[in-house]
């Protein structure tokens, strides 16, 4: 085992006062490794990341796509992109926001182009990864998004009422996703109608429930200070959010004045009892039932535990027994004891703060923190540009004041941490193998690209004593999260089923017009409607020609018939603003006005065939 020394308590009295600020000032400067720690070298050799041509990636990796608006599938330990899924963007390819079916599934959502990703998380059953969904929030629309893993397609978006930025999300872990719970972080007046817009003191923010199945949104619950992240337990009981903003400051100078902010938990089953006994309120025009969580309503639901300070990450150890506290401006995360939150909810504990059993001094800057399922934590350190491994049991010990050193290793990354995390280490199966590092600045790590530079995704074998550092990983910004999920979880579809619910509803429409997708293709005139339903399959689409008359608005509908697995095609129709994926056995369908009369070419966009190039045809538009 290895022996390195503690330096991080030193390293703070070195910094001392700078440290309330830190985090602000020092973003890109500071921190580039000079602390960094030896540990006497394993003698195991590091895992290799390289996958050879022809073998595929152990895992799955999901990455939340950042300011991108989208969600990403990374295949580790290569590293590798393999797919970019759209949810809060639009997509020129696959015709996200363009055609029917995924404007169908935008709804109101239609209106915004952009989203900001932070956290992707999967569904679960009883404390593992079950392969279903994945969840993800948009902070900067207030939306969380849901996306079917069996076609790795968007399939839900929910806009949510009476908040401002959805930050924080995570899933209920047991029995199984049942909730999704979704963090308010901004905090406004409620109703926000332009009542009290100079009077923070009426500004107020609220923890989200999602029904996983409906997307709906079951409930809400108001909450002193602000929220931030959170994590549940593995019994589906608690769920916990970290708040920076106790002070419900609207300024960054007023954000920080308090040395303590909290831990908010959330005792989900006497949330659902209170909203049965008719406890709820609602808040302006939404009709989610919305409950007090406050500590003057001293409802026994909610409870704040005193953290320092101005906490972000929030993250439960896959053994179920604890949930880590990040301090970012403290140099340390607090070990909240699970099993201690039942005595806190029923009154037994003389302070909140019993339920902290360990708060263990990691470095500067801790933001999250991961495990390997074998007792040791990983936690980012944002200034220290370090991730740092140390040993759960032996902090606990040391808060007891025995004499042990529960740091087991520091290593330096490039550059300022945010989110990382190991393989599978957000569910009870969590195995140690990797850990991906998600840095936000890669200055000199890759070719200079301009002012604007990719991030930088580092992958570390964690699975011996030693943390070392493999490969670099550029990523397009920002990235905040991931998950990696073994792929023996995770298992698409290799065609579409003509069945999916994903264009059902154009079938429905077809059939209304009794066109068989599977075999004809036609044209269909209503006033001024045209509906043309095509067939593809390499390398000809059903029609080679349709004819409209100027101002026609007009649906093309195309199936593909191809069942060879890979074999999509796309349809583009030139100047007119369209594209649309259409994979083998999937339906397509785009609307638009035939505004400009003459001959327009549509073409295949998707490489089909020998012939590809040939796969086209003429919309001739009559004037
Ligand atoms: Cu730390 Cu939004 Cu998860 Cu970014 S958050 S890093
Ligand atoms: Cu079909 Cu290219
Ligand atoms: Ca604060």
């Amino acid at each position: 085992m290895n022996e390195p020394e503690n330096t991080g308590f030193s390293r703070r009295q070195f910094l001392g006062a700078s440290l309330a600020v830190g985090t602000t000032a020092a973003a890109g400067g500071m921190g580039i490794g000079m602390y960094s720690q030896a540990v006497q070298a394993d003698k195991k050799e590091a895992q290799s990341p390289h996958v050879p041509p022809g073998e595929l990636d152990e895992y799955y990796g999901f990455w939340s796509g950042g300011q991108s608006g989208e969600v990403r599938i990374v295949g580790v330990p290569s590293m590798r992109l393999l797919m970019s899924i759209p949810v809060f963007n639009r997509d020129s390819g696959t015709g996200w926001g363009l055609t029917n079916e995924s404007k169908r599934i935008l709804g109101d959502s239609l209106k915004w182009q952009n989203g900001d990703t932070h956290h992707i998380h999967m569904s679960y059953t009883a404390g593992k990864y079950d392969g279903r969904y994945l969840f993800v929030n948009d902070k900067a629309n207030t939306r969380v998004a849901r996306i079917r893993c069996d076609v790795m397609k968007t399939d839900k978006i929910t806009i949510i009422p009476n908040v401002s930025c959805i930050h924080g999300l995570r899933l209920q872990k047991a029995p199984k996703t049942g909730y999704v719970f979704a963090n308010g972080e901004m905090i406004i007046p409620q109703p926000n109608d332009g009542r009290d817009l100079d009077k923070p003191e009426n500004y107020w923010t609220l923890f989200s429930a999602l029904n996983a199945e409906t997307m709906e949104v079951a409930w809400q619950v108001i909450v002193d200070g602000n929220l931030d992240n959170v994590d549940t337990d593995y019994t589906g009981r608690f769920a916990f959010s970290t708040c920076y903003n106790s002070e419900r400051g609207v300024v960054l100078a007023d954000m920080m004045r308090a040395e303590r902010d909290w831990v908010v938990v959330f005792d989900i089953p006497r949330i659902e009892a209170a909203i049965k006994e008719g406890k709820a309120t609602t808040i302006g025009e939404s009709k989610v039932p919305v409950l007090d969580g406050r500590a003057k309503a001293a409802m026994n639901i909610t409870a704040y535990i005193p953290i320092p300070k101005n906490p972000h990450g929030c993250n439960t150890s896959p053994d179920g027994k604890y949930v880590m506290a990040n301090g970012k401006l403290s140099p340390t995360v607090s070990v909240i004891e699970i099993a201690k939150l039942a005595d806190l909810m029923d009154g037994k504990l003389k302070d909140p703060r019993e339920t902290v059993i360990a708060e263990p001094e990691l470095g500067l800057g801790p933001l999250h923190t991961t495990f390997d399922g074998r007792g040791n934590a990983y936690t980012s350190l944002f200034l220290d540009s370090q991730v740092v491994k140390w040993g759960i049991e032996d902090s606990i010990k040391a808060y007891r004041g025995e004499k042990v050193n529960y740091i087991r290793q520091k290593i330096d990354i490039h550059y300022q941490i945010g989110h990382l995390k190991a393989t599978m280490a957000e569910s009870s199966g969590a195995d140690g193998k990797w850990l991906v590092a998600l840095c936000k600045f890669s200055k000199d790590r890759f070719l200079n690209v301009g002012p604007l530079r990719a991030e930088n995704d580092q992958l570390i074998d964690i699975s011996g004593d030693e943390m070392k550092l493999v490969h670099d990983g550029p990523t397009i910004p920002e990235p905040h999260d991931c998950i990696m999920v073994h792929r023996d979880i995770v298992k698409p579809l290799r065609v579409w089923k003509r069945d999916d619910p994903y264009f059902a509803e154009t079938v429905a429409l077809a059939k209304k017009d009794g066109v068989t997708l599977e075999s004809e293709s036609k044209v269909i005139r209503e006033g001024n409607q045209v509906r043309v339903y095509m067939t593809s399959m390499a390398p000809v689409f059903g029609l080679t020609e349709f004819k409209v008359k100027k101002g026609d608005e007009v649906t093309v509908t195309i199936t593909n018939l191809d069942t060879v697995e890979d074999l999509a095609h796309g349809f583009v129709l030139v100047n007119h603003g369209i594209c649309m994926e259409v994979s083998p056995q999937m339906t397509s369908s785009v609307t638009f006005i035939a505004d400009r009369p003459g001959v327009h070419w549509y073409y295949c966009v998707w490489f089909c065939h020998a012939l590809h190039m040939e796969m086209s045809g003429r919309m001739l538009v009559e004037a």
